[in-house]
């Protein structure tokens, strides 16, 4: 999904909307397991716009382990790819690491404390393979476990229902070295590591995610190698889609295998697919990047065969073909509980198969700003996949946000988060089953090779003192929760 210097940084500033009412006071300081509280504002309890969400709708916050845990060393955890990535000079902007990020792991009932104040409902947290299985393998690192057993534990006492993903990017780099996803043997390591989870957290974690964008894995990964493992090898790539997906599916036999009576689903992160101009509506660079954007992942999930279109393209997919074997597409095809679609940017292709710009984009140049793009892709999932529940799992946006005493105003984010919630409810009212909404992110956080200099969070994060700060977004959302609309 990121290829940060692609495009030239278009301007920003256009979805900047009214600034929300101005604040009373703020708690800072998180040292001593103090609650930074968000300003209150006598906010209406009505919808100003009556978008009201169907009741029993969930709002939620999302985070990654390696994005805010730091604790790279505590408690018997291993060396991850990002770990390794960050220490080969010039890949990280900054030259910065999730050596220590927002101390989430020492500082988890702050987090905890913050979510509950703000009303959140649901938690989307990842666990850290290596802290479990440290080289990937074997048997599991109890403290490791203890860690988000506590975690768990904190969110049902405090009324927060946990979603909990099994793999958020941070592969044991002992099994990179044997390979890592290019290797099909890693996919049965996965599936072993799930469940071990599902064994220990599966009976307080009422839904799972198996691989957090399997897609930008593959295609930042192992085709730009601006993220971990860092390589530019497209052949490799088709191999790394192909046993994601398969992993996936052997995640998902673990745990009905576990006898689980929770849910699962994979995230996907979708991108409505556009004709750049009129020569190239309906062309077949629009279907390759279709195909490439969203159908090699829905297809073989929802229908247990990769796009014909794609397979048919011999030259290009010989490396796909290689590594399928009799039965995957049977065990990618175990049905799955809702989709999790992760939405942040629509794409738009001309007739050569170039990604045209066509909207500003976010301070992250590859996050072009289209909220309709959302409700496209949702009743697009619906047409041709089915009535699947779908809980939006990640959308958020990076602003350069900065602490003016005590507030930190963050309009263009409120702006974001208000017309994108606008077109899941337009989404909502055309029928389609959207059941929750995980805001990325609850903190500032390491924004993989951009590094901290990128700030995602509803809360901002000094990253020297570690104080939290809740920014005017996080006030708007609580709002935005306890209306239940925006
Ligand atoms: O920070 C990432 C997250 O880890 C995966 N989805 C996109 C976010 C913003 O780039």
């Amino acid at each position: 999904m990121r290829q940060p210097s692609q495009s030239p940084r278009l301007s920003r500033r256009s979805l900047v909307g009214a600034m929300i009412t101005l604040p009373t006071a703020i708690t800072l300081g998180c040292d001593s397991h103090s609650v930074p509280t968000p300003r209150r504002r006598g906010a209406s309890p009505s919808p100003p716009e009556g978008r009201r969400f169907p009741d029993g709708f969930r709002w939620g916050v999302a985070t990654s382990a390696y994005q805010i845990e730091g604790a790279v060393k505590a408690d018997g955890r291993g060396q991850s790819i990002w770990d390794a990535f960050c220490a080969v000079p010039g890949r990280i902007s900054g030259g910065d690491t999730g050596e220590q990020a927002a101390d989430h792991y020492h500082r988890y009932l702050t987090d905890l404390d913050i979510m509950q104040s703000l009303g959140v409902q649901t938690y989307r947290f990842s666990i850290a393979w290596p802290r479990i299985q440290p080289d990937g393998r074997g048997s599991a690192n109890q403290r490791g476990l203890d860690f988000y057993k506590r975690l768990v534990d904190g969110l049902l006492e405090r009324g927060i229902e946990p979603l909990a993903t099994l793999y958020h990017w941070d592969l044991p780099q002992a099994l990179q070295e044997t390979g890592g996803w290019e290797q099909r043997d890693t996919a049965q390591r996965f599936a072993d590591y799930a469940a071990i989870m599902f064994e220990a957290l599966g009976s307080s974690v009422p839904t799972w995610a198996t691989i957090n964008e399997p897609k930008t894995i593959a295609e930042v990964g192992y085709v730009s190698g601006f993220h971990a493992p860092g390589k530019r090898d497209p052949e490799a790539a088709w191999a790394v889609r192909h046993h994601l997906l398969l992993a996936h599916g052997l995640a998902v036999r673990a745990f009905r295998d576990s006898g689980r009576a929770r849910r699962i689903c994979p995230v996907l992160n979708l991108a409505p697919v556009y004709p750049a101009d009129d020569a190239s509506a309906g062309s077949t660079a629009v279907a390759v990047a279709d195909a490439m954007e969203n159908r090699i992942y829905l297809d073989p999930i929802f229908k247990g065969s990769y796009p014909q279109d794609l397979l048919a393209d011999q030259d290009k997919t010989a490396a796909l073909h290689r590594v399928i074997k009799d039965g995957d597409l049977n065990v990618i095809a175990a049905p799955v509980d809702l989709l999790g679609v992760n939405y942040y940017n629509p794409v738009y292709v001309d007739t050569s198969g170039t990604y045209v710009m066509k909207h500003p984009t976010s301070m992250a140049t590859w996050q072009q700003l289209y909220p309709d793009g959302l409700h496209d892709v949702l009743l697009r999932v619906r047409q041709d996949y089915g009535d699947i529940p779908i809980s939006i799992t990640e959308n958020g946006i990076p602003t350069d946000d900065a602490p003016d005493g005590t507030v930190v105003y963050d309009p263009e984010r409120i702006e974001f988060l208000r017309t994108h919630l606008a077109a899941v409810h337009r989404a909502i009212e055309d029928g389609v089953g959207v059941e929750s909404y995980y805001l990325w992110s609850l903190l500032d956080n390491f924004e993989w090779s951009a590094g901290y200099s990128q700030r995602w969070g509803i809360v901002y994060v000094d990253f020297d003192s570690q104080q939290r700060i809740p920014k005017d977004s996080a006030q708007w959302y609580q709002d935005t929760i306890a209306r239940n609309g925006i």
